[in-house]
């Protein structure tokens, strides 16, 4: 573990460092599904093995969007609309919490947020 880039990043407000020593898992063909409705994300917090796919299929009448809450953030895009029917993956491979939000309908503490917990393989 390398202490003090995570002080530093604290320091200055950066959330989701990626450490380079943190555990990389493959993917593991498993996959996960989140719903984006109108307007909420369900289930609202998720928990996956590292090395699953997380799917979100946009099944509600109005657009949505995946906003990290990472300003440069280490997975999916920073920017994902997706229009009804519209599905978006991501694998997850590092253990990890990852929230994010869609910023049509919210914020990271109101309306629409999200959690993605990534465990480590049991
Ligand atoms: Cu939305």
């Amino acid at each position: 573990m390398i202490i003090a880039p995570i002080a530093l990043a604290a320091s200055i407000g950066v959330v989701g460092i990626v450490e380079e020593d943190e555990p990389f898992f493959p993917a593991n063909g498993e996959e996960s599904l989140v719903q984006a409705v109108d307007n909420s994300f369900a289930p609202e917090d998720v928990t996956i093995e590292a090395g699953t796919t997380l799917v979100w299929l946009n099944r509600g009448r109005n657009d949505h969007n995946i906003i990290p809450e990472d300003r440069d953030p280490t997975w999916l895009f920073e920017d994902v609309d997706f229009t009804p029917g519209d599905e978006v993956s991501f694998v997850f491979q590092r253990p990890g919490t990852y929230r994010y939000y869609c910023s049509i309908h919210g914020n990271l503490t109101f309306g629409m947020p999200g959690v993605v917990v990534v465990t480590e393989p049991t």
